[in-house]
C-alpha cells in the first residue's frame, strides 16, 4: 500500500513537471503568430477563350491579396467567383483587372459571366484558398500552452 502511494506521488510530480515544461515551451513559442507566414500578394493572369480558363485552378493561402487579370483571346468573356465579390468582364484582345483579399477558406468555382456559346455553362475554374498553416500551428501551440497552464494551476 505504501508503495502504491509513493508511485502515485511520483506520477503527480511528473504531471507538474510536464506542465511546467509545457508552459516554458509555450513562452518560447507564443510569439509564433507574428512570425507566421505573412500574407502574400499574387498577380495572376488568366486567359479566357471558348470554353475554358487558363489556368483552370488558382491556389492561394487565406489572407493573401490576389490580383486577377482576365484576358480574352476570342469573344467577350467574364469571370465571377462564387462566394467572393469578384466580377470581371473583358472584350477580345483586352483585359480587366480586380484585386481582392482571399479571406474565405475553401474551394470556390469561378465561372464565365457572359453567355458566350454552347459550352458556356461548362466554362468553369476553381479558386482554392488553403488554410494559413503556420498560423494554425501557432494557434494550436497557444492552445496547448493554455491547457498546460491550467493543468499546472489545477494541482
Ligand atoms: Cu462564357
Amino acid at each position: 500500500m505504501t508503495q502504491w502511494t509513493t508511485s502515485h506521488g511520483r506520477t503527480r510530480h511528473f504531471g507538474i513537471a510536464a506542465s511546467a515544461v509545457l508552459v516554458m515551451l509555450a513562452a518560447f513559442f507564443v510569439p509564433l503568430p507574428t512570425s507566421a507566414r505573412a500574407a502574400q500578394a499574387h498577380r495572376i493572369h488568366i486567359t479566357a477563350r471558348a470554353f475554358a480558363f487558363a489556368p483552370g485552378t488558382v491556389t492561394v493561402q487565406r489572407g493573401d491579396t490576389v490580383t486577377l487579370q482576365l484576358e480574352s483571346l476570342d469573344a467577350v468573356h467574364g469571370l465571377y467567383i462564387d462566394g467572393y465579390d469578384v466580377n470581371l468582364l473583358t472584350e477580345p484582345g483586352k483585359s480587366a483587372t480586380i484585386t481582392f483579399v482571399a479571406d474565405k477558406e475553401g474551394k470556390f468555382k469561378f465561372r464565365c459571366a457572359v453567355a458566350c456559346g454552347a459550352l458556356h455553362p461548362f466554362m468553369i475554374g476553381e479558386l482554392n484558398v488553403t488554410p494559413n498553416l503556420p498560423f494554425a500551428r501557432a494557434l494550436l501551440i497557444t492552445l496547448v500552452a493554455v491547457m498546460g497552464a491550467v493543468a499546472l494551476f489545477w494541482k
